[in-house]
């Protein structure tokens, strides 16, 4: 699936951020700006690595020698072009040791700096990489930056820091951090949105889905990266799903358990496909839980598993909604058209390969397996692979649309789960929220404030 992805792209979409699959050109959105910068190649390098797929490997690291260039008038998403591009090279970087990606990441995270320059030092969502002038979504509350973009920049920037010997970089995500830790919270829980001019928050609407997802993930995942020293953040994470479990994590009347949104004091029964990466955040936070509650979030962990597996079961593609609702009698389904979508999504597969890792339980492989046979009867196409437009249809339409993290994550999950636990020890390895794999750092007690 992973040579037919990349040589599809390679034929049709070379040097495009993706790739239209039906159409046969290569594609793009505004999160990468007007420029062609190649995302597939540098989110798809470390799978291709990792799969041992080397001349495809040499193939994007050429494209990149000869053409990745910063210098262009395109307005870019900092939290994507972080996630994707910086993430993409490091990973690429410390798995290959070819300098060249070291190289590119620095000069790309330097172009992502000015982003930093606003009253409070909370980051604008988008950035001009020439002319450094940054602005925020227009769809967000009251002029507000977005708490998983500006919420997900701490394992990268450390990692350029530890790299280059520049403090600057650690010290934005650090004062982001210490902003954060100053605020307050209502009922222990984190708005989506904060306003990067008064540094106050915005409607107050909590998820653990998109919008606030992998601002979690990061609190965890920057203790695991710092070999477990650095105690605040695990602090932060703990205290962040106490309220979390609190105030969005119920059981349907069917016995699921599923994670709501809260939105100005009221709790949605819905979940949404992105909030399904929290199973195996839970998994991988169980050890190191205070009170001893390790059992308790492998547990969590597995219920939330079992109910994105729901979700995709309940379809006649077997492939999970964008959205699914617990309410009015229903379970793990879609009600509105437009939450019926898939788009080659990762988050339920990720799951599946933490949930796999420590506990070796074969459903998971079984899961997965049902999601592999999924993917390549429906998805597929002459042209590469498409996301498809409702999972109840027999007869589904395609959106012509092969996402970047179709092959950064989706296929490296996968892989993976039906791999050693050699592959990529969790004990040396943190992945990114792009599934791009980071090592664990033994900092020794050095500080860059
Ligand atoms: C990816 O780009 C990342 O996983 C991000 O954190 C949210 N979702 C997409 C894929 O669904």
């Amino acid at each position: 699936m992973m040579k037919h992805a990349w040589d599809s792209y390679r034929q049709y979409g070379w040097g495009h951020n993706e790739l239209k699959p039906i159409a046969k050109k290569g594609h793009s959105t505004n999160i990468f700006g007007s420029s062609q910068m190649g995302a597939t190649i540098v989110d798809a390098l470390d799978t291709l690595y990792i799969m041992g797929l080397h001349d495809e490997f040499k193939d994007g690291q050429e494209w990149i020698e000869q053409n990745l260039d910063f210098s262009v008038n395109a307005e870019v998403s900092v939290f994507e072009v972080n996630i994707r591009f910086i993430g993409g090279l490091l990973a690429a970087y410390y798995l290959s040791g070819q300098e060249v990606f070291k190289v590119k990441a620095v000069q790309l995270a330097e172009k992502l700096l000015p982003a930093f320059n606003t009253p409070t030092g909370i980051p604008w969502a988008m950035v001009n990489l020439k002319s450094g002038v940054g602005r925020n979504w227009g769809w967000a509350s009251a002029g507000s930056s977005i708490l998983a973009e500006f919420g997900t920049l701490h394992m990268e920037f450390v990692h350029l820091t530890y790299l280059t010997g520049n403090p600057a970089y650690y010290q934005k995500v650090m004062h982001i951090r210490k902003l954060l830790a100053k605020m307050d919270r209502p009922n222990g829980l984190y708005p989506n949105y904060l306003n990067p001019r008064t540094g106050r928050w915005g409607q107050h609407h909590t998820s653990v889905g998109g919008l606030g997802d992998s601002f979690y993930e990061y609190l965890l995942k920057a203790w695991l990266m710092s070999d477990k020293t650095d105690t605040e953040a695990r602090k932060t994470y703990d205290d962040a799903i106490e309220a979390i479990e609190r105030h969005l994590i119920r059981k349907s009347n069917g016995g699921l358990t599923f994670i709501g949104e809260w939105k100005n004091g009221h709790l949605e029964r819905k979940m949404g496909h992105l909030t399904c990466f929290a199973g195996g955040m839970f998994a991988l936070g169980a050890d190191g839980s205070p009170d001893d509650k390790a059992g308790h979030y492998l547990q969590l962990g597995a219920e939330i598993a079992h109910t994105c597996h729901e979700s995709y079961d309940r379809t006649v593609l077997k492939l999970g909604p964008e959205a699914f609702k617990f309410d009015s009698g229903l379970e793990a389904v879609a009600v509105r058209q437009n939450e019926k979508y898939y788009i080659l999504r990762p988050e339920v597969i990720e799951t599946y390969w933490y949930m796999w890792r420590f506990t070796h339980d074969p459903k998971y492989r079984q899961w997965g397996w049902e999601a592999v046979q999924a993917i390549d009867k429906y998805c597929r196409v002459s042209g590469g692979f498409s996301g498809v437009k409702d999972v109840y249809s027999s007869n589904p339409t395609y959106d012509d649309v092969q996402q970047s993290f179709f092959l950064a994550e989706t296929l490296k999950y996968l892989y993976l789960l039906f791999s050693s636990d050699e592959l990529l020890p969790l004990e040396n390895w943190v992945f990114n929220t792009e599934a791009h794999p980071l090592p664990v750092l033994h900092l020794d007690g050095r500080c860059w404030m």
